[in-house]
């Protein structure tokens, strides 16, 4: 079959899994919310919990690293976008502490089933900005090849990779491998039939499988609010999940509890569910204008739990970051925002004759005639 479609570029490295610093999700606080939550939006660390201080200041720096660097990312991708570079770009802004949280908590080598919005997570696999980019450019129909990053592509069609994530870990459970396979998906995503069938499947095979919804208040213009009765969290005891519900713009606490149920699931105890409560910051899209349906004072309220801010407010607080860290950083998501640039600009469109090669894996005569024809027909235009 051809793989003209499919990108083969070296794999970027991925970020290394800071040390853990937490052991299980028995002592994690909680805010009166009732979700986990470690940062208060102030940035006064909450726990009392038996925690190694030092190994948390690491973490804390890790961690706040990929934020920012996945941050820049999406902001010059959004750029692009409105020069004109990209067709469409969604937006991540909001949803770093989620993200990167789950993603630096799990094995390098546990397989992710990403939904559309996954960058800052993609990021820290070392997926390169021009993979990230070439499908929103419409040069290609998918950004990279999955085997090297452990990060499938992303799919656009709502909850399928849910199903996909399943398959996979009856896979991995058959191999005797002790790979984790996570799957992330929307609050909107979670009313596909889609989700229940693959939830369900999982817990009655006992599948390696992680589900993580980033429940980010918004399915374009539909409210979360408006699409479940109760938290969806509380659906994963009725499938048979152990479930968890995260301050998603909390990376502290997403990590703890990623942890935790990842070696739940690592271990045999089944698959787990989390769901990460969190916010959209950006439009659904860049063809998206979320003035139509949500209110400024919604904006302004979650802006006051951005979690970037917090966890700068801090490692203010407990010493942990110092202007040489500051600047490296700065320095670093500048040198990446550069190369997203360069890169994104560099992206050639591909020959459209090349669509007809990636069909069918034997070419049958009525599919050559096609091709022949519009190559024909693409030629006439030469002159
Ligand atoms: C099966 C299917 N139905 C509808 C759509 C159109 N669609 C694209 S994104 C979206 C909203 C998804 O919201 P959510 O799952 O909360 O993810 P978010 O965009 O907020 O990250 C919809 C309805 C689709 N892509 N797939
Ligand atoms: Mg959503």
């Amino acid at each position: 079959m051809s793989t003209s479609n499919i990108v083969r570029s070296p794999a970027g490295s991925s970020t290394p899994s800071p040390a853990n610093p937490f052991t299980s999700t028995a002592d994690l606080p909680r805010a009166p919310d009732g979700f986990i939550q470690f940062i208060a939006p102030d940035g006064q660390l909450r726990t009392d919990t038996d925690v190694d201080r030092d190994a948390l200041g690491r973490l804390t720096r890790d961690l706040y690293r990929g934020m920012r660097l996945a941050r820049r990312l999406d902001d010059e991708a959004f750029a692009l976008q409105r020069q004109g570079e990209l067709g469409l770009w969604l937006q991540c802004r909001g949803q770093e502490a989620a993200q990167v949280g789950s993603i630096a908590a799990v094995r390098a080598d546990d397989y992710v089933f990403p939904s559309y919005r996954e960058h800052a997570a993609a990021l820290w696999r070392g997926i390169r900005p021009a993979d990230l980019l070439r499908q929103w450019r419409g040069v290609a129909n998918s950004g990279w090849d999955p085997e090297p990053y452990s990060f499938h592509i992303y799919t656009l069609v709502l909850a399928a990779q849910l199903l996909h994530a399943t398959g996979y870990a009856l896979g991995v459970q058959r191999d005797g491998s002790d790979t984790v396979v996570v799957a992330y998906f929307g609050d909107g995503a979670a009313s596909e039939g889609d989700a229940s069938e693959a939830m369900n499947i999982a817990a009655t095979n006992d599948a390696p499988v992680l589900f993580f919804c980033q429940d980010n208040h918004w399915a374009i213009s539909t409210a979360s609010s408006s699409q479940s009765r109760t938290p969806i969290h509380r659906r994963g005891a009725g499938f048979g999940l152990r479930s968890e519900w995260v301050d998603g713009n909390d990376v502290l606490a997403v990590y703890a509890v990623t942890s935790a149920l990842t070696e739940h699931v690592r271990s045999g105890g089944g698959p787990a569910l989390i769901e990460a409560t969190t916010y959209r910051m950006g439009g659904h899209s860049t063809s998206d204008d979320p003035t139509r349906y949500r209110t400024d004072s919604e904006l302004e309220a979650w802006r006051a739990k951005d979690p970037l801010a917090r966890v700068e407010a801090l490692l203010r607080a407990e010493g942990w970051s110092d202007t040489a860290f500051l600047d490296e950083i700065q320095a670093e998501a500048d040198e990446l925002a550069d190369r997203t640039r360069r890169e994104c600009l560099a992206l050639q469109a591909p020959d459209l004759a090349d669509a007809f090669a990636t069909v069918l894996a034997d070419v049958p005569q009525l599919l050559q005639e096609e091709h022949d024809a519009f190559v024909a027909y693409r030629d006439s235009f030469l002159d």
